[in-house]
């Protein structure tokens, strides 16, 4: 825990990520840092996302450290940082993506989980390319927890839509399709189209009714293992629009049917057991909500995550 040496409330002080050190050149043995990409160009429907780092700045500082289950701190045995946010180019899209994947990239290639918190998903296109290029000559999987499918090879005639990432992850030349999972499709914004390029490369999705039918537990395990195989690294993204618009209201695409909070932790705490070696969570927009509870649930979602991957490093 890192409450605020100052004043008896929790928000005070400059903000940080779970009020950890504002690093931009993480100190050697930090093993986590936390960037923010405010970008939310791309959209096919609403914005808001590029306010998604602040406002998880803010939420984090409500969150302690401690474990009271496995009865560890998360940051004594996962140093970490805000290393800040990505300098975004409004209107280059690719200039903006090549920052991103830089960034990843010399994270990884220090041996730091790098964590980036968008912005949209198409923030996506940049970390996923960036944690493969750490990986050159070897082997990537890639997994999505995310409503969409995101195959679209581009949108309005940019690939850097926010509905291309799975689409440009497939595409990358150390990522088979093979080891491309999408976890969570729902609702009517996934096209016809978008499932036949799916097919096309040998990707495997999981709807919410299979998810239901086969319980998150089997089914998770299942994905993880499939992104897995083979490889030599997991990338993981979280879309935060993949949990039911009642308890992830502020985001760019809310739908309903999807994950419960409950259940979003579950799948938090089975992708950290998975060993990623960069994540992203993304698509937090927090002017469509007045509670706040999108951005909170967004940092429950990133410290069960790191709890899990955590004990299973004590393991
Ligand atoms: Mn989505």
């Amino acid at each position: 825990m890192r409450y605020p040496e100052a004043g008896g409330v929790l928000h005070t002080g400059p903000a940080t990520f779970f009020g950890l050190p504002y690093e931009t050149t993480p100190a050697e043995g930090t093993r986590i840092a936390f960037v923010g990409v405010p970008w939310d160009e791309g959209n096919g429907g609403r914005n808001g996302a590029n306010y998604g780092p602040r406002a998880l700045r803010d939420a984090s500082n409500w969150f302690t450290s401690y474990d009271y289950r496995r009865k560890i701190d998360v940051w004594d045995c996962l140093p970490a940082v805000d290393a800040g946010d990505i300098s975004v180019v409004p209107g280059d899209p690719a200039q903006t993506m090549e920052r991103v994947s830089a960034s990843v990239e010399a994270l990884c290639r220090q041996g730091i989980i790098p964590y980036f918190i968008g912005g949209n998903h198409a923030i996506t296109i940049g970390t996923a390319a960036g944690a493969a290029r750490a990986l050159a000559g070897k082997k990537m999987g890639y997994l999505s927890i995310d409503t969409h499918l995101d195959t679209a090879p581009g949108w309005g005639g940019s690939p850097f839509a926010s509905g291309c990432p799975t689409n440009r992850a497939a595409n990358l030349p150390n990522v088979d399709g093979k080891n491309v999972v999408v976890y969570g499709i729902h609702g009517w914004l996934n096209a016809r189209e978008h499932f036949d390029i799916a097919d096309e490369f040998g990707m495997r999705w999981y709807g919410v009714e299979e998810i239901r039918e086969r319980g998150i537990a089997e089914s998770l395990a299942e994905a993880i293992a499939i992104a897995r195989k083979d490889v030599d690294g997991l990338y993981i993204t979280f879309d935060m629009d993949a949990i039911d618009s009642s308890s992830a209201p502020g985001g760019g695409t809310p739908e309903a049917d999807g994950f419960t909070g409950r259940e979003a932790i579950q799948i938090a705490r089975m992708l950290g057991a998975a060993r990623p070696f960069a994540l992203d969570i993304v698509e937090i927009a927090p002017m469509y909500e007045l509670s706040g509870a999108t951005p909170r649930l967004s940092c429950n979602i990133i410290m069960e995550t790191l709890a899990a991957l955590a004990a299973s490093e004590l393991t």
